[in-house]
Parts: C-alpha cells; structure tokens; sequence
C-alpha cells in the first residue's frame, strides 16, 4: 500500500491487508474493470455463481462459518437489487458482509438520459442499501475515499453487520491519496470497546443475582457466535454449572455434545422438559441473544421474565429492570469468568421433539425418521457441517445434533428460502468442512441450481431434499391445498445430470443406506427422500398449529 494509488488498487490491497481471501460475485459492463482488477491478485479468490441471491447466501455462509468479513462485488441495478434479499437477512442475523457494486460514470451521468440498469434515480440503489446496511457510501471523492472504505469496513466489523460501497466505473481508476495512518496500519479491525466503571457495577450486580439463585439458567444467543465469545461462554457456563440452552438462531453456538446442553428454546413450543425448566428459573441468564417472535414462541417475553433475567445484548446489560451501557459481552463474560460464582449442581437432561423410533427399518419415511438418521449419521463423523433451508427443515433441523462441537447453519430469524445450498457452498469454500444440507423440494427450487457449482469450487455438500411435492409446511392450516402444490422434478436425476451423485429414498433403511454412500462419495450427493402428504417435522406441527391459534384469537379480537 503507497500515499497515493489507483482507488481500484487501493480496495484491493485494503482486502488483502485485513486477511479477505475470497471475493463472490457475477461481473456487468458497470463494475467490469473493478471486477477483473480483484481477479487479478495472487491471494484473492473469486467465486462466481449462476445469480445474484446465490452469491449473497453464499458470502453470507461463508462468514458465518469463517467469523470473517464476506466480500461480494455485483453490477449495479440488475445484479445490485437481485442481491438485496440475502443482504436484508445479513443484516437481521448479524453477518458482516461487503458489498462492492459498480456504477455508471460522471460523463454518462450527464448525458440527460436513463442509463441502462437504472431503477429510478441513479442514486435509488444506494437508498435501498442504505436500509440494510449499518453503512453505506458512494465513493466520489479522491481525496475522502480511502478514508470513506475504511470508516465502511470498520462500521462492519464492530456491528457484525453489511456494509455497502458503491463505486462508479470512472473511478476505478483515478488517484487517490492514501493517509499515512491506513498505509502503515496492521490490518487488525477495531473491537467495540466497554466502559470499564459500567462493566465492573454490571458483573458485580450480576454475581450478587447468580450467587442468591437457587435454579439459574443460561440462553445463548447469536452474539456469543459474531463476537467469538462462545468459547468463553463454554467456560462460564462449566463454572457456573447451570443448564444451558441455545436460541433458534443460535444453535450451534453452544457445543451440542456439552453434557450442560439442554437443546433449543423455542418459547411455548420447546421440547416440554426444556419449557418447565425456562419457567421455573429463578435467574436467566441471556447471553447475546436478540428479542424475536421465533425465539419467544410468537409471545411477548412475560413482566415476570424481565423481572428475574439479565440480558446482555447490543452492548448493554439490562439487568431485571434497569440498563448498563457500553459494555460488550465479551468484556462482560469475561468479568463474571474472573468473578468468584457459587456453582451450582444439577442433573441436566439433553432433550428434543422426536420421540423414539419404531423398529421396522422398512417402513415408509417419515420426517422424524429423517431427522433421527442423520443425528445417527453425524454421531459417528467428524469434519461436517449442517445447514438447513427456510420451511419444514428449519424446524426439524432444530433437532438435529451435530457432534464434536460441529457446525450448524440456518436463518433461525430472517428465514429466508434459498439460503441453504449457496450457503453451503459458501460455508465450504471457507471452512473445508462437509456440509449436510437439509431442505425442501420448494427451498431448492429457489436457488438449488446453484449446486452445479460444486465440483469448480471443490465443494462436495450431501442434499437430503425432502420431496413432498409442494410448500408442506402451511398444509396443516390451508383452506386451498392446491395453491400449495409444486412441479414434482426427478431431483435425483437431476443431480446425476448435474454431475453429482442422486439417489432416491422411500424407506429409513433405504435413506440410512444412501447416507453410507454419500460418505463414501467424493462428489457433491442429492438424496431425494420421499414423504407423505401431510407429513411434517413434530416441532412444525407444534408451532403451525400455535401461531395459528394466535392468529385466530387475535382476528376475534
Ligand atoms: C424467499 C421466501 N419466500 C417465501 C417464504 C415463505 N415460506 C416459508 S416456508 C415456505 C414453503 C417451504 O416449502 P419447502 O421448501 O418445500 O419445504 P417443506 O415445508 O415443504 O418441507 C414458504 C413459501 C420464505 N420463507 N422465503
Ligand atoms: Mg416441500
């Protein structure tokens, strides 16, 4: 890096100094020479998909699975708004992602007419990105600019968050002047800081709370994950000796296997030992955890649980009902890691919503069955990864355990369909980890394609795509089944056709089968598993059936 430099050069040495190896994207005349300008270095590495939304899921993967920034680049208009959806759930879920767009020139901006992949004004894209984002700048000025793509990519890193950089083409090439302070800097991107005086008062009141508690509890959230405090948490959670459970978008961020583990919490819906337990916790502790419906069961959090809870979030500590500022939970951990906790003793139970199995192998498959063979599948393998599409198999996948302190991925909150196989493939790309995807016939239809991606970016995912033949997870509710119906594809042979390995199940001993020869197959794997009509995970059919009576109650009110 030098004082003065090309702005293209400059983005990308600033890239390569704060360790980004990977660049997804899909190039257009207005971003081309930015584009090919990243292609060009040694260390960067640019993967390209088949569309927009699948290079956003797939930076998205990739920084989940990595901690590490996601850095995409997109033509401007027609690639930037087809990237808008996975970048909205980016920044629900706390993902850093970059997002470099191209642009047209100040010559063809005043031209006095439209100029092509524009929506309504040359800046309309810039507004949307400006609403998901924590910051967004179009860079026009050489003397500002490198400055302007720093202040993004730290906004980024302290808010675990987008961030968005729009840069027209006539400036790709113009010099820009580089402070001395960015051309000598180390590359490390700022932590958030805490308050000290704040932080020691918050861990005080909060020792005081654990050491009169007789039935604590502990709630891990998505923070613990972005802010890369989950094995920090571990270690509380071993010296408190409280039970602990992971929230929907968290899970994954606490060790399945921990024998302190309790599973997911999932409000009213939880697996019942999991649900007494929250209820009669006389202290919970949520470490990181956003508010959402899905997390509470679609119920406002009760008084009588702010009354006994200490909330660490966004850099606050809201302890029953009064709030400590500027402390990250990071700092706040640990702070109660170096305080002195009475630990407590308590047999902890593992618990999930499937039930025990009949023993006729042969018999038709069923959702649950699904469920229970691949936790046996992953109870014997290391070096793989789940994630989990937006439908039937976000929920069941809420009972899948995943061994060995293993990865696990899915849009507990945003929930967006089409995130699972991009996303895994950007997960791969990241981590080298294996990724079993589960999804459904309607989530692959919405990205799926993508998978004929996976042997040039050395990817192998194994699919189990549950075929039941259209959108099953509002069946049980639907006045008109047929609006809920799909075309039924051969995905198996579409797989074959695609370069990849397919196989079609219809019964457990059939599917436990296909998952030995998918571990044994270097290529990426597509096992179509056939279920019934109404046949759903048991945690859908819970939840299904308890937003809908809500939804009632409130019609009638
Ligand atoms: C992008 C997007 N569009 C629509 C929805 C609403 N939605 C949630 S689940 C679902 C159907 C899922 O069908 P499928 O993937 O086949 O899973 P199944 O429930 O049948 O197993 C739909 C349409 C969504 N979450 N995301
Ligand atoms: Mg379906």
């Amino acid at each position: 890096m030098q004082g003065k430099m090309k702005l293209g050069d400059f983005l990308v040495a600033y890239l390569e100094k704060i360790g980004v190896s990977h660049l997804f994207g899909i190039p257009g005349d207005l971003v081309i020479n930015l584009f090919f300008k990243f292609g060009r270095r040694r260390g960067l590495k640019i993967i390209t998909l088949s569309h927009e939304p699948g290079v956003g899921f797939a930076a998205d993967g990739y920084a989940r699975a990595t901690g590490r920034i996601g850095a995409i680049c997109v033509t401007y208009g027609a690639g930037g708004h087809n990237m808008v959806n996975p970048v909205a759930a980016s920044f629900a879920e706390r993902v850093p992602i970059l997002v470099i767009s191209g642009g047209p020139g100040e010559e063809e901006r005043k031209l006095g007419v439209l100029i092509h992949h524009q929506a309504k004004d040359i800046e309309s894209q810039f507004h949307i990105y400006r609403e998901v984002t924590c910051d967004a700048k179009i860079i026009t000025d050489p003397l500002k600019a490198a400055r302007e793509i720093d202040e993004v990519i730290r906004s980024i890193w302290l808010h675990q968050q987008p961030g968005y950089l729009e840069i027209h083409r006539d400036m790709v090439e113009r010099e820009i002047r580089v402070p001395k302070e960015i051309v000598e800097w180390d590359g490390e991107l700022p932590q958030p800081q805490s308050d000290h005086r704040k932080l020691d008062e918050a861990v005080r009141d909060t020792v005081e709370r654990f050491n009169r508690a007789k039935r604590p509890l502990v709630l891990v959230g998505i923070e613990t994950y972005r802010f890369k405090a989950a094995r920090e948490i571990v270690h509380l959670v071993e010296k408190m000796g409280a039970p602990c459970c992971a929230s929907v978008l968290a899970k994954g961020a606490f060790p399945m296997n921990h024998p302190q583990y309790m599973g997911v919490y999932l409000g009213a819906v939880s697996p019942p030992r999991i649900r007494k337990r929250v209820e009669s916790a006389d202290l919970i502790l949520a470490f990181g955890m956003l508010l959402t419906d899905i997390e509470s069961g679609g119920r406002a959090p009760s008084e009588a649980l702010r009354h006994r809870s200490i909330w660490a979030v966004e850099n606050h500590v809201n302890v029953s009902y009064h709030t400590y500022t500027d402390i990250t939970l990071k700092d706040f951990v640990n702070g109660l890691l170096k305080a002195k906790l009475k630990p407590h003793h308590e047999k902890i139970i593992y618990s999930d919503n499937l039930g025990k199995p009949a023993r006729d192998l042969d018999r038709p498959l069923r959702v649950a069955d699904i469920l229970r063979e691949i936790n046996r599948f992953l109870a014997e393998r290391k070096e793989l990864m789940v994630v989990a599409e937006s439908g039937d198999s976000l929920f069941g996948g809420l009972d899948i355990k995943v061994g060995n302190d293993g990865l696990y991925l899915a849009q507990g909150f945003y929930a967006s369909m089409g995130f699972a196989i991009p996303g895994a493939l950007g997960a791969q790309i990241g981590t080298g980890l294996r990724p079993v995807i589960l999804t459904g016939d309607g989530g692959f239809q919405m990205t799926g394609v993508e998978i004929i991606h996976a042997p040039r970016h050395g990817c192998n995912p194994i699919v189990i795509l549950v075929n039941n033949g259209g959108w099953g997870i509002f069946r049980p509710v639907a006045q008109q089944q047929d609006l809920l119906a799909l075309p039924s594809l051969r995905y198996a042979e579409l797989a074959v056709l695609w370069g990849g390995v397919g196989i079609r199940v219809q019964t457990v001993a059939e599917l436990r089968r296909a998952l030995e020869n998918a571990a044994q197959s270097s290529s990426f794997v597509m096992i179509e598993a056939m279920t019934g009509y109404c046949d759903l995970s048991p945690i859908s059919v819970k939840y299904i059936r308890a937003s809908a009576k809500r939804a009632e109650r409130s019609s009638k009110n």
